[in-house]
């Protein structure tokens, strides 16, 4: 059974890190360009976001005017009202928190403004009970037609000794809402990579944010480095840094934060362009992400097709600017139609693996050349492997493509002792976006634990590659990353509007980067 453990880390989280940390004036600038977005009168207008949480307080005066009753609705206690339970003992406001980053409404001197403040948002009470498939399934699927982006910061147990994907009727709600969501689009899914960094805990086994239907945002802490509560996958498509200040809430951080952040930011981009794919905003998102703001931490690696990526962060801090003006209909081209290629071994016979031992499997492929479904321009690979292992957090995956990108597929998790190993599990990476698949492909299980005892097989695998036959137009030219200094300085005197708020984010100290999200009203 699936706990809303994100939710309830960020609930600690947000009491314990409560403190204005903000040091210096001094300290350069650095923002997620929503400004000159709103400057350009794009504030999510015509855009429905639903928070799926612990409820949404609805008749909040900073959001009752964005707030939509058809994008809500409350599956703990199966009625159309989201209100929260309030007791002495459990404040259910982070459902709010999450809306009102999105959607606070402007320029009624009350508390704070959302990234997409003319945007419409619900509520989905889902957390506050025990949360089964059919109400994950309920809320995934809930007007798919209506809703544009489902934003969620929840997921399997945050232990870092859980398995857990989807069940049965989540994953088709997914399916669903991928091929007829926003009328044949697609439903928007942004999802928090997790909390479980102080458990040890990676997003590889997390199966909500390892799914190709979901955008993955992590986090990026003050200092502009992976925070401890941070967990690292290779799904996890961006960043943000988001800790909110405002005369409403205190401070909000975490991934949870983070998730609803980038929704609001999307929907600026279903605005200038409601026509966007699911799969289209995947590609803007890979493309405009920033890597010089992180470029401080480590584990940044350059890809077969140019793209800066790190399990860390995907492709970097999210740039709203860069996203919306790449999303203009005017110059924007679908991407091609979506391509699967299959790849596995029929003559495969399960391998061994000892400690300190290591398998290796070379796995030449062609990438269906000459077929329809023929891939030249990556975006996702699952590997979906069976494996048996006696400790199954001693184990360490990585896939190497053709190109030489590596990444790891499976870290491994001390607290991880079970004895369950993968069941046809999909390990997912996009840190291969756009390379070329064909040649030979590297995949590598090792168990450098030490633990003598250890011993299992490898019983089955496939490798999955999504993507195109043709390289997407925006694709053609390289990408071309603008040092973080020349941004910044670009953004100079953009930042203050003439009518009521400031948002700014401050870069730091160190060399490293301090991210602030602050929200002020003018007396
Ligand atoms: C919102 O509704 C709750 C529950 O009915 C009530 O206690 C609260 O005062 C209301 N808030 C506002 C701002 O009206
Ligand atoms: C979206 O697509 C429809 C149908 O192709 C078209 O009529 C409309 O102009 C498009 N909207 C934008 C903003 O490009
Ligand atoms: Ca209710
Ligand atoms: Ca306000
Ligand atoms: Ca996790
Ligand atoms: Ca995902």
């Amino acid at each position: 059974s699936l706990q809303a453990s994100h939710g309830q880390g960020l609930r600690f989280m947000s009491q314990s890190h409560s403190q204005d940390t903000r040091t210096s004036s001094s300290l350069p600038k650095l923002d997620l360009h929503v400004i000159p977005v709103w400057e350009k009168g794009i504030t999510g207008k015509g855009v429905v976001l639903t928070v799926l949480d612990d409820g949404l307080e609805w008749n909040h005066t900073d959001i009752y005017s964005n707030y939509d009753a058809a994008a809500s609705y409350d599956f703990n206690d199966n009625d159309p009202d989201p209100f929260p339970r309030y007791d002495s003992t459990n404040e259910n406001k982070h459902g709010t928190r999450c809306a009102g980053e999105i959607a606070m409404q402007a320029d009624n001197n009350k508390c704070g403004v959302g990234v997409a403040y003319n945007s419409k948002v619900g509520g989905i009470r889902m957390l506050d009970g025990i949360v089964t498939d059919a109400i994950e399934a309920s809320s995934i699927g809930f007007n798919p037609n209506h809703v544009d982006i489902y934003s969620a910061s929840w997921g399997p147990n945050d232990d870092g000794k859980t398995v857990e994907g989807p069940g049965r009727l989540a994953q088709k709600a997914f399916e669903y809402g991928i091929q007829k969501g926003r009328g044949g689009k697609g439903s928007i899914f942004v999802w928090a990579s997790g909390n479980g960094g102080r458990q040890g805990d990676n997003c590889d086994c997390d199966g909500y944010t390892d799914s190709i239907f979901t955008i993955s945002i992590s986090s990026a802490s003050q200092q502009g480095l992976s925070p401890w509560y941070a967990e690292k996958c290779s799904s996890t498509l961006a960043t943000t840094s988001a800790d909110l200040h405002n005369e409403c809430t205190q401070t909000h951080t975490g991934t949870s934060a983070s998730a609803p952040l980038a929704a609001g930011i999307f929907a600026l981009a279903l605005e200038q362009n409601p026509n966007l794919t699911w799969r289209d905003l995947q590609h803007i998102v890979v493309w405009t992400s920033e890597f010089d703001p992180l470029a401080n931490n480590p584990g940044w690696k350059r890809n077969g097709a140019g793209l800066m990526v790190n399990s860390r962060f995907g492709f970097g801090l999210l740039n709203a600017k860069a996203l919306v003006d790449l999303s203009d209909p005017a110059t924007w081209t679908h991407v091609p139609e979506k391509k699967q290629c299959i790849v596995r071994d029929d003559s495969f016979q399960p391998r061994e693996l000892k400690a300190s031992g290591e398998i290796t499997i070379e796995i030449p492929t062609k990438a269906c050349v000459g077929q329809e479904n023929a891939v030249h321009s990556l975006e996702h690979v699952q590997v979906e492997a069976s494996i048996e292992y006696t400790r199954r957090g001693d184990l360490h995956i990585t896939l190497t493509s053709p190109a030489g990108t590596t990444t790891v597929l499976l870290a491994e998790r001390e607290r991880d002792t079970s004895a369950n190993g993968f069941k046809n599990w999909d390990f997912m990476s996009v840190h291969t976006w756009g390379e070329d698949p064909a040649g030979i492909w590297t995949l590598k299980i090792t168990d450098t634990s030490g633990h003598m005892e250890n011993k299992g097989r490898i019983l089955n695998w496939k490798l999955i590659l999504h993507g195109t036959s043709e390289k997407p137009k925006h694709m053609k030219k390289p990408r071309v990353y603008i040092p973080y200094n020349a941004v910044q300085n670009d953004r100079r005197g953009v930042e203050h509007m003439d009518d009521m708020m400031e948002v700014s984010y401050r870069a730091g100290v160190l060399g490293t980067v301090q991210l602030w999200y602050t929200v002020e009203i003018p007396s």
